[in-house]
């Protein structure tokens, strides 16, 4: 059957109108036909068992939570506070000011009274107590559902602690229920990040000035990168936002170049700073060793100093060194496999370089909460409407800053690097996927188990909710959102552990113990002939 065909199979099962909508949001790539469209970044179907997380997650959990010498308040119910404690890996090392607070949860641990009379001077006296313990850098204050349903203020307590505390704070409404997933909530947490931290340093830096922006240091990604970058000889000034910190991000307007790792969660700053400081940015992927030479070669190119592109040509001749072996030691178990990749959003794009690079082909990817552009490229934003869901998150637009706008490139040479790299640019996952593969937006736990039945992948990459289900039908998971507590899995010395890590799943024997259900009662296809098929 044809592989159209199974997805068709796959979506009658639904209601009519369930099919309609779900139909949307999956297709099989085929060039013939140009340009394909997928619909994303819209309201999953109620009862549907989504992946995705809430506007709170997307703000806290993902985009600010890492900053690490800020204490982040939770306003709200313990609930919010525990799920979103300690879940994600994004990991930090303390900068020379000791601070680094998050091991720690802080919450307001709302109870019904607050909720009847108001919460704001409970929320006053968390502020206080976390101020007079741990004395950090800056804070936050993160609300979740209830607090836009009972309107407490805030933004006036963070206003009135700021005054009162002599340090930045402030708060965020990113209630759990606005937008459609947590992407609404990396939106809400980018405008605050430009209105109230990033241009505010004043410290003098030098050198090749770097940002790395959507890089969250997950099993220490970030610090693969930052010892690459290191070792040509730029100067990273922060990363947003793993193993950041207030106290790099105040001076982020410095750098030459912004480098963009995670399109999804943090494109709204690239731009921002665009606007407001000249500073361009780049689309990079540090997943895979053959796009990791591909971004150091863009940027060198970018800076276009002989010196450093002596540098970076040497750090890639010696880290390849380094690690050719190993690689091709793992590629000779892996070569021939496939996968299956179903992220959050970027992930799932960038993982497919390293997996090609071990000899693994991609049947399948998804994104969880991505937008149209993600998948179908940057030259889609005019098109996409905008709806009640989006309009909901603020946009927020900011102007030339005249005192610290500086332009690195001529405008010419920035046309002209435009040409041969993905300079303010992004192609999107769809340009990279062969024909016949297919693309998904918001796959649901059915359409999870359906769809390793029919593409029969030997690796499924996905995350903790759906690794189990796919084990249990005796395909290999690997969660590309926690590593499954392994990594880095970034640049050189990464991709030998991810391949480590993927041909010790493929390999070991246990899978000999586990009979998949499709081998225990086959499944008979065949096809229907002739004029008298209905
Ligand atoms: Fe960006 Fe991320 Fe991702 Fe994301 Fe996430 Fe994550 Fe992710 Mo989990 S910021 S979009 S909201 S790359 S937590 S580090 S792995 S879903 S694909």
């Amino acid at each position: 059957m044809a592989l159209e065909d199974k997805v068709k199979g796959m979506l009658e099962e639904y209601p009519a109108k369930t099919m309609k909508n779900r139909r949307k949001h999956i297709f099989v790539k085929d060039s013939l036909l140009g340009d394909q469209e997928i619909e994303a970044d819209t309201r999953t179907v109620p009862g549907i068992m989504t992946n995705r997380g809430c506007c709170y997650a997307g703000c806290k959990g993902v985009v600010i939570g890492p900053l690490k010498d800020m204490v982040h308040i939770v306003h709200g119910p313990i609930g919010c506070s525990y799920y979103a404690w300690g879940t994600r890996r994004n990991k930090a090392e303390a900068d020379d000011d000791g601070k680094n607070y998050l091991n720690y949860c802080f919450s307001t641990d709302m109870q019904e009274s607050d909720i009847v009379f108001g919460g704001e001077s409970k929320l006053e006296k968390a502020c206080e107590e976390a101020f007079e313990i741990f004395k950090p850098n800056a804070m936050t204050i993160s609300s979740t559902c209830p607090v836009g349903l009972i309107g407490d203020d805030v933004h006036a307590v963070a206003r009135r602690m700021q005054a009162k505390l002599g340090i930045t704070v402030f708060a965020m409404s990113c209630e759990g229920y606005k937008g459609v997933s947590q992407s609404g909530g990396h939106h809400i947490a980018n405008n605050s990040l430009m209105q109230h931290v990033i241009g505010k340093g004043e410290k003098d830096i030098s050198g090749f000035k770097v940002n790395i922006l959507g890089e969250y240091n997950i099993g220490g990604d970030g610090w693969e990168i930052g010892r690459i970058l290191d070792k040509i000889g730029y100067t990273v000034i922060t990363i947003m936002t793993g193993d950041g910190s207030y106290e790099t991000m105040k001076d982020a307007h410095k750098a030459d170049l912004n480098l963009v790792q995670c399109h999804r969660s943090i494109n709204y700053v690239a731009n921002m700073l665009e606007t407001k400081y000249g500073t361009p940015w780049l689309k990079v992927n540090f997943i895979g060793f053959n796009s990791t030479i591909e971004a150091l070669r863009n940027m060198a190119k970018f800076f276009g100093n002989e010196e450093l592109t002596a540098k970076t040509e040497q750090v890639i001749k010696e880290e390849m060194a380094e690690i050719k072996d190993e690689i091709e030691k793992y590629r000779a178990q892996c070569e021939g496999k496939t996968a299956f990749l179903f992220v959050g959003a970027s992930r799932a794009h960038h993982y497919q370089n390293l997996l090609s690079e071990i000899g693994i082909e991609t049947l399948a990817a998804g994104y969880e909460f991505a937008h149209r552009d993600d998948y179908e490229g940057r030259k889609i934003i005019p098109k996409i409407k905008s709806n009640a869901d989006n309009k909901n998150i603020e946009n927020i637009t900011v102007e030339k800053d005249e005192k610290n706008y500086k332009l690195y490139l001529t405008p010419e040479k920035y046309e002209k690097l435009k040409e041969e790299m993905p300079l303010g640019d992004y192609k999107g996952m769809i340009h990279d996927m062969k024909d016949g593969t297919i693309l998904v937006d918001d796959l649901n736990h059915y359409e999870t188990e359906k769809m390793i039945k029919f593409l029969k992948p030997d690796l499924f990459c996905s995350g903790v909710k759906d690794k189990y289900v796919a084990h249990k039908m005796g395909v290999v998971a690997k969660q590309l959102h926690s590593y499954d507590y392994s990594g880095p899995y970034a640049g050189f010395k990464g991709a030998v552990i991810f391949a480590r890590d993927v041909a010790a799943g493929l390999t070991t024997p246990t899978w000999s113990y586990i009979t998949p259900p499709w081998d225990k009662s086959p499944i008979l296809e065949g096809e229907l002939g002739g004029e008298a098929a209905c």
